[in-house]
């Protein structure tokens, strides 16, 4: 899917006249990042600031990506072919916070994705910008890649300038670009100072352009903290000197991708909801999944219910015991531990990759005497439960372990 995805974007951006545009991650050496018309240390973003939670992704030699709900950060989604064990950094007043990432969400077709984190950042993040009328208004760009001025990148980037650096600049949106997929992007063109640019220009040395590193980072409309832009790519004449003056930049559109982005987020976390998948309800998936952490050394405190900075076992008997109100060893979640739990225990015995409804009650994906054990502490019997238990005949057909665990149980 990413690999496609970058074969597509090389494509549909090929235009005549131009040699061709690069994605901003695919520069195989020129790099440079919110490169401005003055000077770049003039355009450091240094926290406090209205722009410090666009945070530092260590992704492909270094990308980024916007706040937009305490749990979720926007970036593009070449910038996150690859979250395994990589992380995602905010510079604020109080100091660095580093926060993993925990699970992708990609769009269909526009180079856009949403990034869920291992933990809460706290902060309430950007809003979108829904509103249509992008051209002819002032963006404001940011982003942590290499730096440098029109004039001073050159293969490799400006050495003094290299990734990693919170920068912001300015340009004017130009047009609306829409892609051979149909996908709608912001295009900007980076005029040289004091020049005009066929687009009209911001003034002498205001205007900035993207470039490696950049990926993923923000386009807020001036005078708003509202993202309407995500930095996609480049379109340069120069494959070993970009971004140059007349170069001209893309950002996916969010305003046609706000809807998307804002059906990813759940209103409230799963830590409040318990709705680990996010699929709108909280079930035995969600049993799965808790359990699936826990294995996995329960590092994701999306699945912390009991807000303690643990994901363990404190956090299944909250979610089996008090959010879905049964017990352990109740397989169908019908409200009972009876037989029918228990025939779909004996059905995977000694099975492994299983899961509650199964008959893994203690999540280790095995069917086995253990689980058999919790079964029958939590038994309600046939009596309480009002429903069948196994008949005789079902019995034979169990395992003999199997059988010689109930056996030992009831005597
Ligand atoms: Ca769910
Ligand atoms: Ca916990
Ligand atoms: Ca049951
Ligand atoms: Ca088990």
């Amino acid at each position: 899917m990413p690999q496609a995805s970058m074969k597509a974007s090389l494509k549909i951006f090929r235009t005549p006249g131009l040699c061709w545009l690069g994605l901003l991650l695919a520069a195989a050496g020129p790099a440079a990042a919110i490169v401005v018309s003055d000077d770049p240390d003039l355009h450091v973003v240094t926290a406090p600031s209205s722009y410090d939670m666009v945070g530092y992704l260590n992704t492909a030699g270094g990308t980024t990506a916007s706040v937009v709900d305490p749990w979720f950060v926007l970036t593009a989604a070449h910038a996150v072919n690859n979250i395994s064990g990589k992380t995602f950094t905010l510079y604020l007043a109080d100091g660095t916070h580093v926060f993993s990432l925990a699970e992708k969400f990609l769009h269909p077709s526009a180079d856009l994705a949403v990034v869920r984190l291992a933990a809460s950042t706290g902060l309430p993040g950007y809003e979108l910008y829904d509103q249509t009328d992008e051209v002819g208004r002032t963006g404001v760009l940011v982003g942590y890649g290499m730096s440098g001025t029109g004039d001073t990148v050159l293969d490799g980037g400006d050495p003094n300038y290299p990734r990693g650096t919170n920068r912001l600049g300015y340009n004017k949106i130009d047009s609306i670009y829409t892609d051979l997929d149909g996908v709608k992007h912001l295009r900007f063109d980076f005029d040289a100072p004091d020049s005009h640019g066929p687009s009209g220009t911001l003034g002498a040395d205001r205007e900035v352009m993207i470039a490696a590193g950049d990926s993923g980072g923000p386009l807020f409309i001036e005078g708003t903290l509202l993202i309407a832009g995500v930095h996609v790519s480049v379109n340069y004449d120069d494959e070993n000197h970009w971004p140059t003056y007349g170069d001209v930049g893309f950002d996916v559109r969010v305003s046609t991708y706000a809807a998307w982005i804002r059906s990813v987020i759940p209103d409230q976390p799963a830590t409040q909801t318990a709705d680990f998948n996010m699929d709108g309800g909280v079930d035995v998936l969600d049993i799965n999944a808790l359990f699936g952490v826990i294995r996995g050394g329960g590092t994701d405190l999306w699945y912390d219910l009991t807000a303690d900075g643990l994901v363990n076992s404190g956090d299944t008997d909250k979610l089996i015991r008090q959010i879905l109100g049964r017990e352990y060893g109740d397989a169908n979640l019908d409200g009972r531990v009876d037989g029918l739990d228990y025939v779909e225990w004996s059905l995977h015995y000694q099975m492994t990759g299983l899961g509650w409804e199964e008959g893994d009650f203690n999540g280790d994906t095995i069917a086995d005497g253990l689980d058999y054990n919790v079964w029958s502490m939590y038994y309600q019997g046939a009596e309480a439960a009002g429903v069948p238990v196994p008949e005789p005949a079902a019995l034979v057909l169990l395992p003999a372990g199997a059988l010689a665990l109930l056996v030992r149980r009831r005597q």
